[in-house]
């Protein structure tokens, strides 16, 4: 062990429910980016957060506890002075938009006398304004795919990749929730999306375009849950403009559009697409074993993906 050093971990790591329950592998292959690009310092584990819960699937039939249970997981980062990195779009959405809630005093109050019964209050975090002020921040929310091109850098990405994505046409699809509203600073705004695309370059791939990019993969909002039917109809759309842009894979920053895009094509005839989380492409490309990114978990086969890029 190294005792000389104690850096401060600055992330608390949220996987949300879809990624700890049925997508292992985007778990294991962030982990194994972090690890690889020697950023293991800044990272830490959140083990008390629950479901976020779902932005749509849960705050449109009861918004009182979604708040509630949303400010739970925002007392985890709270409490240990943590920002809260996630790996999926609607995390990222519902722990975001229950900030800005949180951010009325009448709301808060109601929100910290349900949290009173379990030893618990969201208060947020010290700061202070450039006025010299001290004001309490809201515990500060991101996506794994910004702080990659952000803080970690498409230069370190580049560097990093030990079997290059070469010859693989990507469809690069950032899902709603990473994308909408345009008020909501993430990162890049709804127009023109270049993140996914940038990083899918940096690994060596190509990233074609397609009809309906900005499109919604079908599931969102409470679809695949309330109306299964639309949400294969939208589904197929989106994955007919893929598919005739000829792209070998599809890649996603969000575990439900992966969901969705994955299992929705037991239903369409033809060309099969392997659908990977961001973090599963780049673990691929800087090297980490095909075992660890749990591509086997899902449901088209990555078999001719691997047999396109030499590694089958
Ligand atoms: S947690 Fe529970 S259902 Fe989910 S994956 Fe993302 S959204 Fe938050
Ligand atoms: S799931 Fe993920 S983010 Fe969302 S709402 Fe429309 S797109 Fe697919
Ligand atoms: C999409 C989640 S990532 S939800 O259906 O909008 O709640």
């Amino acid at each position: 062990m190294d005792e000389g050093r104690s850096i401060q971990p600055r992330y608390g790591l949220f996987f949300g429910c879809l990624i700890s329950n049925r997508f292992p592998g985007i778990e294991q292959s962030a982990r194994m980016i972090i690890e690889k690009l020697g950023c293991n310092d800044m990272f830490t584990n959140l083990p008390q957060a629950a479901c976020c819960p779902a932005p749509d699937i849960f705050y449109s039939v009861d918004k009182a506890t979604w708040l509630a249970l949303a400010a739970r997981n925002l007392c985890q980062a709270e409490y240990r002075g943590l920002e809260i990195v996630t790996f999926c779009n609607g995390c990222l959405t519902t722990l975001l938009r229950a900030t800005e809630y949180l951010s009325d005093p009448k709301t808060l109050g109601d929100v910290n006398k349900v949290l009173r019964r379990i030893q618990m209050k969201y208060s947020g975090v010290p700061g202070v304004t450039p006025e010299g002020k001290r004001v309490l921040e809201p515990v500060k929310v991101r996506h794994f795919m910004d702080m990659l091109q952000m803080d970690i850098g498409v230069d370190a990405i580049k560097a990093a990749v030990r079997s290059p994505l070469r010859g693989l046409k990507v469809a690069a699809h950032c899902g709603c929730h990473y994308l909408r509203p345009t008020s909501r600073s993430t990162i890049e705004g709804s127009r023109d999306p270049y993140v996914l695309d940038e990083i899918s370059e940096a690994l060596g791939a190509e990233s074609v375009d397609f009809q309906d990019k900005l499109g919604c993969c079908g599931a969102g909002g409470g679809l695949r849950a309330h109306g299964f039917g639309l949400a294969s109809a939208i589904s197929k759309t989106k994955y007919e403009c893929i598919e005739s842009a000829g792209a070998d894979c599809i890649v996603t920053p969000c575990p439900f559009c992966l969901l969705q895009l994955d299992t929705v094509q037991e239903e369409f005839e033809g060309r099969k697409i392997p659908v990977l989380h961001v973090a599963q492409l780049v673990a691929l490309a800087i090297g980490v074993d095909r075992g660890m990114l749990g591509l086997d978990l899902h449901r088209v086969s990555a078999d001719q993906l691997f047999s396109r890029l030499g590694r089958g």
